[in-house]
């Protein structure tokens, strides 16, 4: 028999067909040689935070060798990592950025 638009899409939300797109982790990794305020600068500029979540999260990196900065769609994700590394190269810094899936 013919189905409805609606009754396809009960079907689909019954069935659990319809998946949430994927989302991606990006990750600031340490090294000994780019300045801590350049880190807290491209995490304000790139990942909105204020100047004490970001001191935070920038010592975390120094610290634990890694944070999360923010999650978001894979387009998303890319988007941030390019930009990143483009700013830190652009400084001549060795800053290394990441994805990881969530
Ligand atoms: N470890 C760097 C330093 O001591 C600071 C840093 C923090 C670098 C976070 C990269 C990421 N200058």
């Amino acid at each position: 028999k013919e189905l409805t638009e609606t009754q396809h899409d009960t079907e689909d939300l019954l069935e659990e067909r319809i998946e949430e797109p994927p989302r991606y982790h990006v990750m600031l990794i340490n090294d000994d040689y780019t300045p801590m305020d350049f880190v807290v600068e491209v995490l304000r500029r790139f990942f909105n935070m204020d100047s004490e979540k970001a001191t935070e999260i920038m010592l975390t990196i120094h610290y634990k060798g890694k944070a999360r900065c923010g999650t978001f769609s894979a387009e998303i994700a890319e988007t941030k990592v390019d930009q990143v590394i483009r700013f830190a190269t652009e400084h001549q810094h060795p800053l290394q950025c990441s994805m990881e899936k969530a």
